[in-house]
């Protein structure tokens, strides 16, 4: 099985209700298993025009699905949330990106890991360190060292807690 760490924000809706159900369905997907989820952070939003707060989280797991059908499933459990549609490049339900997969390095047209703005997010280091602290973005770094570059003060820990469901959907 392959590692995967995979980054979930949500800035529409009840934001930590859809990471939840996010997590859930991922884990529910016959190749996907989830091990650890970080804790819940309230961050800024970085790009695009004015819009609420994210909550942001990672995610990490394992899979034997090969990269298309990993990329295919977590854009079905997006599409499966995305009820609200708003103005263009704005707020969104729920974004699922994938961050590694083990130390693969991989540029395809519709993928590429590790995922090329992770070593200078916030949203995405802060997160990530919390679940795994020995984490490597293959060719950046140690996720601890990138984060101590980056400007995290619009990145504040919450008391969300994310359950990480019963291993179903791995076998
Ligand atoms: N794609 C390529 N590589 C990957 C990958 N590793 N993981 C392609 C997922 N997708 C990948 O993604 C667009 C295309 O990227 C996909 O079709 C896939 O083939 P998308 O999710 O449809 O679009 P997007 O998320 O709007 O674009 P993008 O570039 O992923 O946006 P970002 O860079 O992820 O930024 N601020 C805060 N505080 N928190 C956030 O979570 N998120 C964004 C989105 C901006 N600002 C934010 C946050
Ligand atoms: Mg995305």
């Amino acid at each position: 099985m392959r590692r995967i760490a995979l980054a979930l924000g949500s800035n529409m809706g009840d934001s930590a209700e859809i990471l939840q159900g996010a997590i859930d369905d991922l884990a529910a997907v016959d190749g996907i298993e989830i091990t650890a989820v970080s804790a819940v952070f309230e961050t800024e939003p970085v790009g695009g025009p004015e819009q609420k707060a994210y909550l942001n989280a990672v995610a990490i797991g394992g899979t034997l699905l090969d990269d298309v059908s990993l990329l295919a499933a977590t854009q079905q459990i997006e599409q499966g949330w995305h009820r609200v549609r708003e103005v263009r490049w704005g707020p969104r339900t729920l974004d699922v990106d994938i961050l590694a997969i083990d130390d693969e390095i991989i540029a395809t047209e519709d993928l590429v890991v590790p995922h090329p703005r992770a070593h200078e997010r916030g949203f995405v280091l802060v997160p990530w360190l919390d679940v795994d602290p020995d984490a490597v973005i293959a060719g950046r770094g140690r996720v601890g060292q990138l984060v101590a570059a980056v400007d995290v003060t619009g990145v504040r820990k919450t008391s969300v807690v994310l359950a990480v469901p019963d291993h179903g959907g791995a076998q």
